[in-house]
């Protein structure tokens, strides 16, 4: 399957999304969401459904799903109302954000095996916690930070290997190019894959 991706504006916020499926299969078991529901604010999620296929594609998409319509809840309760929403499928893991304009409040919340990583020269703390949306949550947790200036992260499945180096990244590239060249190069065949790039430019 080719590549699926997206990318987009809102404000000084920039970002790009990739996703491509296991190598044969047809349906990807990651799925990615950006865009804004409220005003000034940039919601965000990544999610990366039980297993592969198509049964996994439904859980993923329909995570996303759940968190788009829950965006009026508190971004805790939205994640529970996620929970609640995809009992039917096989579950999957998640991390899911807001960023508030132009502050640059950032809530993230993370379920499961998701990584977060900052672009050089940021630190934000951040910890998924252990569980299946779906179908065994036990605690959620907001973490909070600030997005500034220049600031940037990027969220990923584990279809793409955790250690990498930014410095064999050009990481002042567009998001686009930034999540396709994540792809590329720290990809794995072994699974589905799937990266969000999010930078908040440097104009205010
Ligand atoms: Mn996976």
């Amino acid at each position: 399957m080719p590549r699926d991706t997206d990318q987009g504006t809102l404000g000084a916020l920039l970002w790009g999304a990739v996703r491509r499926p296991l190598p044969a299969q047809i349906a990807c078991g990651d799925a990615y969401w950006a865009g804004s529901t409220a005003a000034a604010r940039l919601d965000f999620g990544l999610a990366d459904g039980l297993g592969h296929g198509p049964e996994a594609e439904r859980a993923a998409q329909s995570a996303l799903e759940a968190f788009r319509s829950g965006w009026a809840l508190p971004l805790e309760a939205a994640v529970w109302e996620v929970h609640r929403r995809i009992r039917d499928t096989r579950g999957c893991v998640a991390l899911f954000g807001r960023i508030h304009l132009p502050s640059g409040h950032l809530e993230t919340v993370g379920i499961g095996n998701i990584e977060f990583k900052p672009l050089p020269g940021w630190s934000p703390s951040f910890l998924s916690m252990p569980g299946v949306l779906g179908h065994a949550v036990r605690k959620t947790h907001v973490f909070e930070n600030q997005l500034g200036p220049d600031q940037g992260f990027a969220a990923f499945s584990d279809g793409i290997t955790r250690r990498f180096d930014w410095g064999n990244f050009d990481t002042n590239a567009p998001p686009m190019d930034l999540a396709n060249a994540l792809l590329e190069s720290a990809g794995t065949d072994r699974d589905d894959a799937s990266v969000l790039v999010i930078r908040r430019s440097t104009l205010p």
